[in-house]
C-alpha cells in the first residue's frame, strides 16, 4: 500500500466497502479511484481498482441484458475503418485522438489517466475512420478484451514517445503483442513456436515530434531502429505532420473509395462507397442496390485505371476515386 495516500482516500474506501448493490459499488469506487493521486507510486494500487470496477461494470451490464455480456470494449464499427491506439503510459494516445477526432478523451500529464477505450470518429476528405483510444498496455493487468480489441483492429496505430525512450516502448509493446500472439502483418520474422497467431496491421507514430528541435532524436531513434516499419512521427500538440498522419492511415487501411452514377447522371461525389484495394465491379455492385448483380449487364468507369467511360466486365479491378455507372 503506498504511504501517501490523502485522508480523503481512506473515507472514500470506507464507503466503498460499505456499498452494498452494484451501482452502488461502482459509484463509490470512481470516487475512490479519483482521490488516489496519479504517479508511479500508485500504479499497482489504480491498476488493481481499474480491474475491479471493469468487473463490477461488466456485472452491472450483465444485469440489465439477461443473456448478453455488454463491455466497454464492444465498439460498434463505424466509418471506414476501426482503428486502435495502443502504447505505454503517458505517450500521447488520447493527445492524438482529441486533435483528430471529434472525441475528448482526457489528457494528463500522469501516466495512466485513461481507463477505459474512447472511439472518436475522424474525418478524411469525404469519409470518416474511426480512431479508438485505450488505456495504456500493462503487463501487471491485461484487459483480455483490449486484446480482442487489438485483433479485430483494421490497423494498430502503436504509438511511441520520440522524447522518453522510444525504442525501448516500441520493442516492449511488440514483445508483448507478441506474448499474446499477435503480431505485425508481414513480420520480418515469421513467428515459429506452434500457435494460433493473429496478424494485425500496425503503423508506429512517433509522437511528441514538436518541431524541428526533435529531428536529431528522430535520426537517432530511427539509425538504432530494427527491422522494417511504416512509421511516422507527428506531433499531438503543434499538430506536426497530423495531415500526413491522415493519409498515411488511409493508405494503411487498404481501402479505396468509388462513385456509383446512374446512366445520364452524376455521380454523388460527397458519397463514395469504400471497400477493400482490389474490389471489382462485382464487389461493388451489391452494395448499390441487392438486386443488380443479378441483372448487371455492362458497367462503364471514369478514373484513374481506364480510359474515361471505358466499358468494362464485372472483374475489373476499381481504383481509388473511380466513377462507375452500372447498367441494368
Ligand atoms: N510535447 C508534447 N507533449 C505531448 C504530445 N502529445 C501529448 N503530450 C503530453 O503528454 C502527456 C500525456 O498525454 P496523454 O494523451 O494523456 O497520453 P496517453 O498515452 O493517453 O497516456 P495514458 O492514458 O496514461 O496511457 C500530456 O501531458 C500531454 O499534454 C506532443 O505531441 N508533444
Ligand atoms: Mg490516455
Amino acid at each position: 500500500m503506498p504511504t501517501n495516500l490523502p485522508p480523503e482516500y481512506f473515507e472514500a474506501d470506507k464507503r466503498y466497502r460499505a456499498a452494498q448493490s452494484t451501482a452502488d459499488k461502482i459509484t463509490c469506487l470512481e470516487e475512490l479511484m479519483g482521490t488516489i493521486p496519479k504517479h508511479k507510486g500508485t500504479d499497482k494500487l489504480r491498476a488493481g481498482y481499474r480491474k475491479r470496477l471493469a468487473k463490477l461494470k461488466a456485472a452491472a451490464n450483465a444485469k440489465k441484458r439477461p443473456g448478453r455480456q455488454e463491455s466497454v470494449y464492444h465498439i460498434d464499427r463505424e466509418g471506414a475503418g476501426q482503428v486502435v491506439l495502443v502504447g505505454a503510459p503517458n505517450v500521447g494516445k488520447s493527445a492524438l485522438v482529441a486533435a483528430l477526432t471529434n472525441a475528448k478523451p482526457e489528457v494528463s500529464e500522469s501516466p495512466y489517466s485513461t481507463w477505459e477505450p474512447t472511439p472518436g470518429m475522424m474525418p478524411l476528405g469525404n469519409i470518416q475512420i474511426q480512431l479508438i483510444d485505450t488505456p495504456p498496455l500493462n503487463r501487471d493487468f491485461v484487459e483480455p478484451q483490449l486484446l480482442d480489441l487489438i485483433r479485430r483492429s483494421d490497423l494498430l496505430l502503436l504509438v511511441v514517445d520520440l522524447q522518453t525512450d522510444p525504442l525501448g516502448q516500441l520493442e516492449d509493446c511488440v514483445a508483448f503483442l507478441r506474448e499474446h500472439g499477435i503480431v505485425a502483418r508481414g513480420a520480418a520474422a515469421v513467428p515459429t513456436e506452434e500457435r494460433h497467431w493473429t496478424f494485425v496491421s500496425i503503423l508506429v507514430v512517433v509522437n511528441k515530434y514538436d518541431d524541428q528541435e526533435s529531428d536529431d532524436l528522430l535520426d537517432v531513434f530511427l539509425a538504432l531502429l530494427e527491422g522494417e516499419w511504416a512509421l511516422l512521427p507527428v506531433s499531438a500538440t503543434t499538430g506536426r505532420n497530423l495531415e500526413r498522419l491522415k493519409a498515411v492511415v488511409f493508405e494503411q487501411l487498404n481501402i479505396i473509395r468509388v462513385y456509383s452514377k446512374p446512366p445520364g447522371r452524376k455521380p454523388d461525389l460527397g458519397a463514395p462507397f469504400v471497400l477493400p484495394k482490389g474490389s471489382t465491379v462485382e464487389d461493388l455492385t451489391p452494395k448499390v442496390h441487392k438486386d443488380f448483380l443479378e441483372n448487371l449487364k455492362a458497367a462503364r468507369v471514369w478514373g484513374s485505371g481506364s480510359f474515361d467511360g471505358q466499358m468494362v466486365g464485372r472483374d475489373h479491378v476499381l481504383a481509388d476515386g473511380d466513377v462507375v455507372e452500372l447498367r441494368i
